[in-house]
């Protein structure tokens, strides 16, 4: 029986290293003998992506219900690609993903965006079949580069998307793991690879969706 890829998402709060480690991961994979495609949320290159950009950036304003509704649409539109990548046997590494759009969208504490809410429209996306979700304290990510230059990035956003980030992760049978991410880039990327390293050869079983 022919394998299908891992799907394997990287969260965490902003600064906490996703992108570093992604880049680094994505080397070890590939140095591993792998296929491997990387993909982050939000994309920005596509039309959807670029309304998000534009309001990220404080250049436009949208409704926040609407906000909440773009940054799924933009996962919406690479969830066939994902599918098609990962039935090549490729692993497919996302660095963000919905559960960055439940916490970022619930943080905002306007009703009606709760849980329930903000869940539905990621309902039945590829669910990843590991999550590694990189923790790190307000604080020590302001202290890192560019922080500040975005709409979210402020100290009471961030303190509240972080309370918010783990409430998707009941959804979907993959693992969630939860990796220090304050300490140096090296070890952050050991810990990671202890949990990648057995899902390279591929799994037999079909890739769920979430919330099931
Ligand atoms: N958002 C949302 O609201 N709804 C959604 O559905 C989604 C997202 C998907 C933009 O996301 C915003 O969109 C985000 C959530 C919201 N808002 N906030 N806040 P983004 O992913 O495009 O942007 P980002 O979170 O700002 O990503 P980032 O800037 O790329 O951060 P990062 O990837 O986690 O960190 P990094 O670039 O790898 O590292 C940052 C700096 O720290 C850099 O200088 C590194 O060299 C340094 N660094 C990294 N690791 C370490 C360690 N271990 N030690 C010391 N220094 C380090």
């Amino acid at each position: 029986m022919s394998h299908r890829g891992a799907f394997i998402v990287i969260e965490g709060l902003d600064r906490s290293g996703k992108t570093t480690q992604t880049e680094t991961i994505q080397k070890r994979i590939q140095e591993a003998g792998k296929e491997v495609v990387c993909i982050k949320f939000p994309d920005r290159s596509t039309s959807i992506g670029k309304m998000i950009d534009s309001y990220l950036r404080s250049q436009s304003n949208l409704d926040d219900h609407v906000v909440h509704l773009l940054f799924s649409a933009n996962r919406w539109e690479l969830a066939s690609t994902i599918l098609a990548h990962l039935k090549q046997g490729k692993v497919v590494l996302c660095d963000r993903y919905a559960f960055s759009g439940i916490a970022f969208s619930v943080a905002k504490n306007l009703p009606p965006i709760n849980l329930a809410w903000a869940r539905a429209p990621d309902a039945s996306l590829p669910s990843p079949d590991l999550t590694l979700f990189l923790d790190i304290s307000p604080e020590a990510a302001q202290s890192r580069g560019g922080y500040g230059e975005e709409r979210y990035e402020k100290e009471g956003m961030q303190r509240r998307s972080q309370e918010r980030i783990s409430d998707g992760k009941g959804g979907g049978k993959g693992t969630w793991i939860i990796v220090d991410a304050g300490r140096d880039m090296s070890a952050v990327t050991e810990e990671m690879w202890v949990h990648i390293r057995p899902l390279l050869d591929g799994l037999d079983t079909p890739v769920g969706r979430l919330w099931d």
